[in-house]
């Protein structure tokens, strides 16, 4: 079964933090409707929703994947880079748990769960504003006990990794090159977003299914075209936060 850790959002969201985009008011109500689909999306899927209670004075708790790194062996909850996302942790650790052996990260090391990008054996992390050296260390000692490898690669123009690329199969990349330099992944096979849709990297892959943001039909296209399912989910107020489709959950195999 796949588990899917997600959280409301709240109240406060509009006070989220900004690192590339200007503050635009926000319909934090439809923000709310887009996430509940979102959720029914993950659910049509196959996935069992595990929604954790609001958060209502920690605007951006909604965007749960930062708080944790799932692997099958073992979860690494965070040292957000942001301090005011740090108390966002304890309720993520507390609902991983049952599920896997835990590991911290630990000051001064800071990491965005949205950084790290696994692919197979690799795990490629974001040096972004978010994750810095000491974080990429720490999650590097972590996981090499089991078998994984650990790259850093630069990112630019947006907040995390995984904006600018995410694994749509086991060894198929899709790409913002305008984001990240595509020659950090090595010899992993690589599709290219539409250069029109700059957020259209940041898919949710479920099984062989994906889920890729309404506003990016071309690189849809692009995926359909290779074989992929492909389902849409509307994110325009969540990404009016610097948010996408990864960030919205915690997903992982029980
Ligand atoms: C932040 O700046 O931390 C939030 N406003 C957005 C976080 C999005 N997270 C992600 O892409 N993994």
């Amino acid at each position: 079964m796949i588990v899917a850790i997600t959280r409301p959002v709240p109240a406060s969201f509009a006070r989220c933090e900004l690192t590339h985009l200007e503050r635009v008011p926000i319909d934090v109500a439809l923000a709310s409707k887009q996430h509940e689909r979102y959720e029914a999306a993950l659910e049509s899927l196959g996935c069992e929703v595990r929604r954790l209670s609001e958060e209502p004075d920690l605007p951006d708790s909604v965007f749960v994947e930062d708080a944790a790194v799932v692997f099958d062996e073992v979860a690494i909850i965070t040292r957000p880079g942001a301090s005011s996302r740090r108390p966002e942790t304890a309720s993520v650790a507390s609902a991983l748990t049952p599920y896997r052996p835990l590991r911290v990260i630990e000051a001064p090391g800071t990491l965005d769960g949205g950084d790290v990008l696994r692919v197979g054996r690799a795990v490629f992390v974001g040096r972004s504003a978010r994750t810095n050296a000491d974080g990429v260390r720490q999650l590097r000692d972590l996981l090499a006990p089991f078998g994984y490898t650990t790259a850093c690669a630069d990112v630019r123009g947006c907040l995390h990794l995984k904006s600018a690329a995410t694994a749509v199969d086991d060894d198929l990349l899709l790409v913002n090159p305008a984001w990240v330099d595509a020659r950090t992944f090595g010899g992993v096979s690589r599709l290219d977003v539409d250069p029109d849709e700059p957020s259209a990297a940041n898919v949710v892959r479920v099984g062989d299914s994906l889920l890729c943001v309404a506003s990016a039909p071309r690189t849809r296209e692009r995926l359909t075209t290779r074989g992929f399912d492909v389902r849409t989910v509307d994110v325009s107020e969540l990404a009016k936060a610097e948010g996408g489709l990864t960030c919205c959950s915690l997903l992982f195999e029980t």
